[in-house]
């Protein structure tokens, strides 16, 4: 199957604007740019496998209706698309021909790309594709894949699948193959920049980017949503929605009192937002529901508050004396002491967007010690 059919759908400038984009969300410097778009021109495409276990598809999904500036064409135009379950027109005996006839031509080659859970209740019966359960079809083409992406939470973790009571035992690709080097991309669905940027990375210096604990790319995912979050001055200035529709919710002050798990997870949200509009969960009022943290993703509710511990203000500015009484502190408490830290930070934010990331950023803007519940 080729990813031609595809692909001719941007233009020129979309393509630069995308491997700009990519270069930036790297964190390398914009010289970089040049050479990233030799690696997205170059012919040597590398084979791609996709497959599908439990999930909604939503991750595909989010990732094909981009349209402006086509990342998705840019990603299929960059990959030889060798088979993927939902985009193929074969089925049945045709289809698992074409699986087999990939992963022996490309053997040792191809990106393994998994979408979904894997079930491993009742010897896999819940995930049966062609007479072969998900586990074994995931570890037939793991044998043979030189990378293993797992695109979207559910393949990186188990996801919804994997929530209480998980009748299927769901679990994520890292929980069965445990000597592989796994790529996460979260997210319900993941940003697909992140999964842009990720394959360009490894097609640009034939290695990984830095991963973190949890194996996700740490350029895409080694902040967390507060950080840069537009509504973070009115955290720090103690200014909060307390109910949906109320007229803190109306301003668009903080979500963090209707649950939002921003100070909890790692992800760029609030920098590289979604579906070319530039919009994420919090900028239309839903508090963040942590769809990047195994910990939190249906597996907290969503008005549960994650646990803020000592917040400090931005350690540009002059110190702020916070007085707390027991263990963690009441954001309005913190939030009021950090009004000053809280407006200057909402101008470095304002910044930071007009400026390119010419250089990676520091590794935290904040000082701020949270944990998530
Ligand atoms: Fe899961 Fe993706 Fe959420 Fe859906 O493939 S991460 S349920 S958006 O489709 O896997
Ligand atoms: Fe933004 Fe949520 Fe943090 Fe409030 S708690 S500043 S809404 S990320
Ligand atoms: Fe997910 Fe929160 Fe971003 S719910 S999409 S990590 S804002």
């Amino acid at each position: 199957m080729s990813s031609h059919a595809t692909s001719k759908t941007f233009s020129r400038r979309d393509f630069v604007r995308t491997c700009l984009t990519a270069t930036a969300m790297m964190g390398l410097p914009l010289r970089m740019a040049a050479r990233v778009m030799d690696a997205a021109q170059a012919d040597d495409r590398p084979p791609v496998i996709w497959l599908h276990f439990q999930e909604c598809t939503g991750c595909t999904g989010s990732l094909l209706r981009s349209s402006h500036p086509a990342v998705s064409s840019v990603i299929l135009d960059l990959i030889s698309l060798e088979y993927h379950e939902t985009l193929m027109a074969g089925a049945g005996l045709q289809a698992e021909q074409s699986r087999h006839e990939a992963m022996t031509a490309y053997r040792g080659r191809y990106i393994l790309v998994v979408e979904g859970a894997i079930p491993t209740a009742g010897h896999g019966a819940y995930c049966r594709i062609g007479g072969k359960t998900a586990h074994e079809l995931l570890n037939e083409a793991a044998d043979g894949a030189s990378l293993i992406l797992c695109l979207g939470t559910c393949s990186s973790y188990g996801g919804i699948q994997a929530a209480d009571p998980n009748p299927t035992g769901a679990v994520g690709v890292r929980d069965l193959l445990k000597q592989k080097t796994i790529v996460n991309i979260p997210g319900c669905p993941p940003n697909p920049y992140n999964f842009l940027s990720t394959i360009l990375h490894f097609l640009t210096f034939k290695r990984l980017p830095k991963l973190d604990g949890l194996g996700r790319p740490q350029f895409a995912y080694g902040r967390k949503i507060h950080e840069h979050c537009e509504r973070r001055p009115h955290f720090d200035a103690g200014r909060f929605a307390q109910a949906y529709g109320d007229e803190g919710h109306a301003q668009g002050y903080c979500l963090y009192k209707l649950g939002c798990k921003g100070p909890a997870t790692h992800a760029n949200c609030s920098v590289q937002r979604f579906n070319d509009v530039g919009v994420w969960p919090v900028s239309i009022g839903h508090p963040c529901i942590g769809c990047t943290e195994p910990d939190l993703l249906f597996r907290t509710s969503i008005e549960e508050k994650v646990p803020i511990q000592e917040p400090t203000p931005f350690e540009g500015y002059a110190p702020a004396v916070v007085e707390r009484k027991g263990k963690g502190a009441d954001p309005l408490t913190t939030g009021l002491a950090g009004l000053g830290a809280g407006l200057a930070l909402g101008a470095g934010m304002m910044m930071s967007k007009r400026l390119p990331h010419a250089t990676p950023p520091p590794e935290k803007t904040i000082h701020e010690k949270t944990e998530p519940a």
